[in-house]
């Protein structure tokens, strides 16, 4: 696979500072080099940088707009050319505002090739807040309903986007939900498998059931991968920590099933926050589970009857 990183030092969608240094800990992790071992061809596009959207105005409930729209416009644009250009995009966060333009980036790509864009939300939050139903008014717990077309901050994008249909986003690992956010989650038919979900059916059914309702339309899949899914004894390095997330074998596990399934066709790394980190261990989780998901194995499986 030939895939590009694209660089996202997004931190004004978060309520600390912190995930700015994400991209620069994943390179340092070694995520390149994680990549091209697996027999991958990576490049770098380097970071964002785009200057704050000055055409906005402030809004009351949505921390930092115009930053956060500036990177949503940008990336939005360098996930569609390196899709549109046959690679796989690779967003390095930056917190999870970034999702509002690399899936909204993807589903412009979707659309074009007329296949349905899935998101696989693996999160402990299900970030469908909205402007006005947000306690903290952080863009980072929005982006789903953004590219749901459920929260309109002002005119970000251009009027008649693509959207994705909130019945093909499957939040798996949810465990901390505001009160109205939960109303919208059911309301909009999002596909949540929280916690208890993993503990009462186990990742491998809940991933096997999602992987073919995407192989059945031959859709393509985002996965949007949240340092805090993962349980914070394993990943402290977040600004967002909730206890009892996903474990180490869980989350490979995840990430293996995909990988054999061949359906991934862009990923966001988000919300690692360096500042918080112990030593490098959440950034080397993060580029472990790089791997898992491009292809590292312990051994082959034998091929699934269809
Ligand atoms: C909370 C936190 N639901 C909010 N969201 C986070 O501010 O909307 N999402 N941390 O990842
Ligand atoms: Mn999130
Ligand atoms: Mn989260
Ligand atoms: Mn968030």
């Amino acid at each position: 696979t030939s895939i590009t990183l694209i660089g996202v030092p997004l931190e004004e969608g978060a309520g600390r500072g912190g995930a700015a240094m994400g991209p620069a800990a994943l390179r340092i992790a070694g995520i390149r080099q994680a990549l091209t071992d697996l027999g991958h061809s990576v490049s770098d596009h380097g970071d964002l940088r785009p200057q704050p959207a000055a055409d906005l105005a402030d809004h009351p409930g949505a921390n930092q707009l115009q930053v956060v729209a500036a990177f949503t416009r940008a990336l939005e644009a360098a996930t569609y050319d390196v899709a549109n250009a046959a690679k796989l995009p690779i967003a390095l966060g930056g917190d999870h505002a970034l999702a509002m333009g690399s899936v909204s980036g993807m589903a412009r790509h979707a659309a074009e090739t007329g296949r349905p864009l899935f998101v696989l939300w693996l999160d402990a939050h299900a970030d469908f807040n909205t402007p006005d139903t947000s306690p903290s008014g952080n863009i980072h717990g929005m982006p789903v309903a953004f590219f749901c077309g459920q929260a309109e901050f002002s005119p970000i994008l251009p009027a008649g986007r693509p959207l994705v249909d909130p019945r093909k986003v499957y939040q798996v690992g949810i465990r901390s939900v505001d009160p109205t956010e939960r109303e919208l989650v059911a309301e909009h038919g999002v596909n949540v498998f929280d916690m208890r979900a993993i503990d009462e059916l186990g990742v491998a059914a809940i991933m096997r059931r999602i992987i073919n309702e995407v192989e059945a339309v031959n859709g393509l899949l985002h996965v949007s991968l949240d340092v805090d899914f993962l349980d914070p004894d394993l990943a402290p390095g977040v600004g967002t920590t909730v206890p009892g997330g996903a474990t180490f074998r869980e989350a490979h596990l995840v990430m293996e099933m995909l990988s054999d399934s061949g359906l991934v066709s862009s990923l966001d790394i988000v919300e690692l926050n360096p500042f918080l980190d112990d030593r490098g261990k959440s950034a080397r989780v993060m580029v472990e589970l790089t791997a898992s998901l491009f292809g590292r194995r312990i051994f082959d499986r034998p091929t699934r009857a269809a």
